[in-house]
């Protein structure tokens, strides 16, 4: 079987090179292709276009948005400009419920299937193959991946036609975004008080509110340094998704409104946790 893998940013090196070490035959493209160097050594060959991806039995995608998931498919030199027949595309992106309905309807026409597949987890899971997968399409489709998405992932789910793996997306990170923060401001709240953030995370860590989400935090907030393992510009990207599907309630409006304040202060590229640091600048 021949995989295509396009997006090859913080998460797609990581998953792409985990289908390479499952013994799969990889082709990559990426927009900025030099991205590719450590995939090619570990095997992965590169792809001269989008349209000779359209050549291998499954294509998967993992890009930034909605606009870089239409480019690829659909710009002038896109996936779909191919002509290819009966390519099985699966998106892992984080998008609207309504692109995915759009990109499947558009590669229906083009002769491709189409499943919206993206994933709950960032690079420490992606790495090790234990994400979540979340899947909207044909069930057809899902259990001819399904093999695939188990190398990348630790559960994957068939939820319903396209469009319903990106809805149960916006909804964990909408969860996702409101612990962050919610732990940001406790920490916020207790320093105000005396109670350092070294205690406090103890704290957090020993009680029922404690998650692995937090823990995995705690080095970087002690640091106060924030590389990017879920960037804080696709926290934001994700709540404003979530209220365009109509979804508007108390924590979700406050927190949508809260990162994008942060990304328009410049913190996009840090991770999410970094909504601390802006927190602490007010
Ligand atoms: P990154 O690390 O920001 O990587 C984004 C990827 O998307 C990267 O390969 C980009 O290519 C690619 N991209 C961005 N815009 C375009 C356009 N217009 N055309 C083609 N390719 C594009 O994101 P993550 O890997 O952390 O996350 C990926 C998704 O998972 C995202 O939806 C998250 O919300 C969850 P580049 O290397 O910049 O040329």
């Amino acid at each position: 079987m021949k995989i295509g893998w396009i997006g090859l940013g913080n998460m797609g090196i990581p998953m792409a090179g985990n289908l390479l070490v499952a013994g799969y035959e990889v082709k990559v493209w990426n927009r900025t292709p030099s991205k590719a160097e450590p995939l090619l050594a570990q095997g992965a060959t590169l792809a001269g276009s989008l349209a000779e991806l359209a050549e291998c039995d499954i294509v998967f995608t993992m890009v930034s948005d909605d606009e870089a998931v239409k480019a690829v498919y659909t710009g002038p030199d896109g996936l779909l400009t191919s002509g290819a027949r009966g390519t099985l595309a699966v998106d892992m992106s984080t998008v609207s419920p309504q692109t995915s309905r759009y990109l499947a309807e558009q590669c229906r026409q083009a002769g491709f299937r189409f499943l919206d597949a993206p994933v709950s987890g960032s690079v420490g899971p992606a790495k090790e193959g234990k994400l979540v997968i979340m899947v909207g399409g044909d069930e057809s489709d899902y259990t001819q991946v399904k093999p695939l998405l188990d190398k990348l992932g630790k559960l994957a789910l068939h939820l319903g036609p396209n469009g319903a793996g990106t809805s149960a997306k916006l909804a964990i990170n909408l969860l996702l975004g409101i612990t962050v923060q919610g732990a940001a401001e406790t920490l916020l709240f207790a320093r105000s008080m005396g109670i350092e953030a070294e205690q406090m995370l103890t704290i957090i860590r020993e009680s029922a509110v404690g998650t692995p989400l937090i823990r995995g935090k705690e080095a970087s907030i002690l640091a106060d340094n924030y590389p990017a393992a879920f960037a804080l510009k696709h926290m934001a990207k994700d709540l404003r998704l979530a209220r365009e599907e109509g979804v508007s309630t108390p924590l979700a409006e406050s927190a949508a409104a809260c990162y994008r304040a942060a990304l328009e202060d410049g913190l996009g590229d840090l991770d999410v946790m970094a909504i601390l640091r802006f927190l602490d600048r007010q």
